[in-house]
């Protein structure tokens, strides 16, 4: 019998989301560690080189990094569907996607969130701007297709969906979030799924 997978995480860390939900899509049994942000346990600071949720662990197998694991998880056996697409341009546009979240889009949605609490003030400056001109690019592709890539759900929504749901539960809402209703519906689509219901809950 296989070992046991044990989840490293933190409910709202929307990095470790993207792995509750790999892994419920998959329909692969998991234990989530929940940890404490401001006080990681010495098991996971001994096993992640950089200190930091998500971590899988199984067995002797140590992975980190949100976007490895899920394309991981993806690729262990299982009678679910893959995420990832077959085509390799496909392929390639997922990780594209999800580049863009980890290196623009999310530091954009960081500075117009946490403002010179967390950052410089010429950092935050045109933050908001920043998070506008980056949801334009997803409404523009949600506009024509239902999905990120392809025909079909995939990684690119397990990586992005995390950080649209962030961006919505800022609160006072932001106000330009009602020009972007595609990307609106398409959060709320994914938000209904049971697996992703599951993976908030987790
Ligand atoms: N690139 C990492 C980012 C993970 C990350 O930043 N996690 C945050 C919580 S949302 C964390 O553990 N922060 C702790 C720290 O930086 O000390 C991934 O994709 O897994």
């Amino acid at each position: 019998m296989d070992e046991p997978i044990f989840l490293y995480s933190f409910r709202r860390c929307p990095f470790a989301m993207r792995v509750r939900i790999a892994l419920h899509e998959k329909e692969i049994a998991f234990k989530v560690v929940e940890e404490d942000l401001k006080n990681f346990s010495s098991r996971l600071i001994s096993l992640h080189p950089e200190a930091k949720v998500p971590l899988f662990v199984q067995g002797q197998r140590v992975i980190y990094e949100s976007a490895i694991i899920t394309e991981y998880v993806d690729d262990l056996p299982s009678t679910k569907k893959k995420l990832m697409p077959e085509d390799p341009a496909e392929r390639a546009e997922v990780r594209l996607w999800t580049y863009w979240c980890n290196y623009h889009f999310k530091p954009a949605i960081d500075r117009f969130k946490y403002g010179t609490a967390r950052f410089a003030e010429q950092e935050c400056q045109g933050s908001e701007e920043k998070v506008i001109s980056h949801l334009e690019k997803m409404e523009s592709r949600l506009s024509q297709y239902p999905w990120l890539v392809g025909k079909n759900f995939t990684l690119a929504e397990v990586h992005l969906f995390p950080f649209i749901r962030q961006l919505s539960r800022i609160q006072p809402s932001p106000s330009f979030l009602e020009r972007f209703p595609h990307t609106q519906n398409w959060r709320d689509k994914i938000g209904a799924r049971e697996t992703v219901i599951r993976a908030l809950e987790t």
